[in-house]
């Protein structure tokens, strides 16, 4: 990178040339996971810019996922974002195996629960009805990924709240023990900032950019919705990936 890649003319302010320089260079592989990146200083001398400039630039690449901080040592490389693609209906346990790392999960709480009208309308059930309740914390080689928060018709599923969803797959569960096939699902995405509750579960800062992703499952019959589910990713570690053809 040189000085002369930085245009002190342009509109764009340079923070954000240096920062997009950088990301490119990380995504293109030339910066690879854990190299350390040039310090604030280093930054202030090479381009000739202020020290708050430099650092701007250097705390956004952290915010976006593409950078840490090492306390008293200095920015590195962070490990890419997980891609996780929109056309495949795979739960965490199966997604994370195609990956060669290792799932895991920490219940927060599992219950059976009264509808409300709101779960009632998602999964189409009478008001009142018996809803099975599963917040975990989902992990990937130990490292905190995301908070699931799983609604199941309980009808389909009766005594599936005697399980210990600690180390066992839902999907799987679903299939093994209560046979039942899972056929679609629509999902949706929207981007959040983590809250204090998520900050303290996911050992990040409160405010990182988050992505919220609601999905309802249907069974073998593609009509009745079996799982209503919300899911908070960390957006630091997360890209999601979809395959366009005309
Ligand atoms: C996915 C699903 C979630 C499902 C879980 C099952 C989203 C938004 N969420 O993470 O609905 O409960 O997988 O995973 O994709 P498991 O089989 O590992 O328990």
């Amino acid at each position: 990178m040189k000085a002369s890649d930085v245009d002190k003319n342009s509109p764009v302010p340079i923070y954000y040339q240096i920062k997009e320089l950088f990301k490119e260079r990380i995504e293109g592989g030339d910066l690879e996971p854990h190299q350390r990146l040039p310090s604030e200083r280093d930054l202030e001398k090479k381009y000739g810019i202020s020290r708050m400039t430099a650092r701007r630039a250097l705390t956004e690449l952290e915010s976006e996922g593409y950078a840490y901080r090492e306390q008293g040592k200095g920015s590195y490389v962070a490990e890419p974002k997980l891609r996780q693609a929109l056309l495949e209906l795979t739960g965490f346990t199966e997604d994370m195996k195609k990956r060669r790392m290792s799932p895991g999960a920490r219940v927060i709480e599992q219950k059976l629960v009264d509808s409300d009208q709101e779960l009632a309308a998602k999964l189409e059930v009478e008001v009142e009805s018996k809803i099975f309740v599963l917040q975990r914390i989902r992990l990937a080689e130990g490292e905190p990924l995301a908070i699931e928060t799983s609604h199941l018709r309980h009808e389909e599923c009766e005594g599936i709240e005697e399980y210990d969803f600690e180390d066992r797959s839902l999907y799987d569960t679903l299939k093994n023990d209560f046979d039942i096939s899972l056929s679609w699902a629509e999902q949706s995405v929207e981007a959040t900032l983590a809250d204090e509750f998520e900050a303290e579960n996911l050992e990040i800062d409160k405010g990182t950019p988050m992505l919220m992703t609601e999905r309802t499952t249907y069974l073998g019959d593609e009509e009745t919705p079996i799982e209503y589910a919300r899911s908070i990713y960390r957006g630091d570690r997360y890209k999601l990936f979809v395959e366009l053809r005309s």
